[in-house]
């Protein structure tokens, strides 16, 4: 047994759903409070105002700090061989993303050297990324696959996540990205790639439980509308929930496509329309929204207050990949939510804790404080969660809990 004591404020959703409109800012606030958690674990009791349960353990002082559930990366690209730091010039000097990719750069770069990379350099090399956004207080991500976009390299990162989950801090949620580009073998023919994918990948992903989602970038020059559903649907049916990559760059129906197919999550979103947040807000599929992507690529912030107006589910994450993304800090991610999409505080925590959880399928175990669920805590140097969300720049956190298990990381 553990006792966490003297914690200023306990910040906390409530629930193992998502939490959507106006219950996406209604978190719980704990006052002078205490978490027990038990051998295996998990959260035993919360208690506040001072109250403390009568057992003999160990004890943590958080000394009268905030506390909130453990940060959830509900996207990103974390397994790949090289950088694209070249890029950036590229860009300054006038070139688009899609212009880098129709180059044969951009996630095509990436795919050499992740053909190149053998399964333990890419093994380690994530494992260190892992460790690094640990320290920013991150105790689950989810990472795709999609720089191999051929069977052979797109199982060996499916197997690099699945090993990252058995030996990082994190849990480690796995999603099959094979349509994220259509690699030279298909150059100019997307169907066809598509059709390989559900012929000779998809079914083994599938049969070896390598994924438990599968995505699609759905993205002028990359694949239509059609071309994902008839993927996602093959996936569906093979017992992979679907997210969708959509409106990044352009509206092409994306978003609308993910409520149509009831998508777990629609990521990016920043050229939404209407039509879009009302598919998805029937379906209640989470907006996983990156606005450190924003910023990156240079392009307008996602629409986040009219996606949680109409009632859609917001998360936020870091979507760190090589080339439009390169920060593991989901910090920053969560001061661009109280920024630039104008999210309260207790919206942007539930964007980066439950909601995130939910939108990767792990919303009973993480994502909240609560009786039964995983110990995973965040002790921050921070007294409040505006404090928090106001300082930027800075790595804000003090200690990180993961299970129970204690890593003093500043
Ligand atoms: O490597 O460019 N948007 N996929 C879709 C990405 C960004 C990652 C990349
Ligand atoms: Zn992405």
């Amino acid at each position: 047994m553990l006792l966490i004591k003297n914690i200023g404020l306990l910040a906390t959703p409530l629930g193992s759903t998502v939490r959507c409109g106006a219950a996406q800012g209604e978190i719980k606030e704990y006052r002078s409070a205490a978490v027990l958690v038990d051998d295996e674990g998990m959260i035993a009791g919360v208690y506040e105002n001072g109250e403390l349960p009568e057992v003999e353990c160990e004890t943590l002082d958080a000394g009268g700090r905030l506390v909130t559930p453990g940060l959830v990366d509900a996207h990103t690209h974390l397994v790949f061989g090289g950088w694209r730091a070249h890029e950036v010039p590229l860009k300054i000097a006038g070139a688009s993303y899609l212009d880098i990719l129709n180059a044969g750069g951009g996630i095509l770069n990436t795919l050499v050297n992740t053909r190149k990379a053998t399964e333990d350099e890419l093994f380690e090399r994530s494992l260190g990324f892992l460790d690094e956004e640990f320290g920013f207080g991150v105790t689950t991500v989810e990472v795709k696959s999609g720089y191999g976009l051929n069977k052979e390299t797109e199982l060996k990162q499916l197997r690099v996540i699945r090993r990252l989950n058995e030996e990082a801090k994190q849990d480690v949620v796995s999603t099959f990205l094979g349509a994220h580009a259509v690699p030279a073998e298909f150059k100019g023919d997307p169907d066809g790639y598509i059709d390989y994918l559900i012929r000779e990948v998809l079914p083994v992903v599938a049969e070896e439980k390598l994924a438990d989602f599968c995505d699609v970038f759905t993205e002028s020059s990359v694949f239509n509308v059609e071309q994902s559903k008839k993927l996602l649907l093959a996936a569906q049916k093979l017992g992979l929930p679907s997210k969708i990559h959509a409106d990044e760059i352009d509206p092409l129906g994306g978003s609308e496509l993910a409520g149509e197919i009831g998508a777990v999550s629609a990521e990016h979103l920043i050229a939404t329309k209407d039509s879009g947040i009302a598919a998805m807000a029937k379906s209640k599929t989470v907006a996983c929204l990156l606005p450190q992507t924003s910023l990156y690529l240079g392009k307008p912030f996602a629409r986040a207050r009219d996606m949680i107006s109409a009632g859609v589910p917001v998360a936020i994450a870091t979507d760190f990949n090589p080339g439009s993304c390169p920060s593991l800090n989901l910090q920053l991610s969560m001061n661009l939510g109280y920024l630039r999409y104008r999210m309260y505080p207790g919206e942007v925590l539930t964007a980066v804790t439950l909601n995130a959880a939910c939108a990767i399928g792990m919303g009973e175990k993480v994502g909240s404080a609560e009786k039964g669920k995983q110990a995973d805590l965040v002790i921050w140097n921070a007294d409040e969660l505006p404090m928090l969300l106001y300082r930027m720049g800075s790595n804000q956190v003090k200690t990180v809990i993961k299970k129970g298990k204690i890593y003093e990381t500043h």
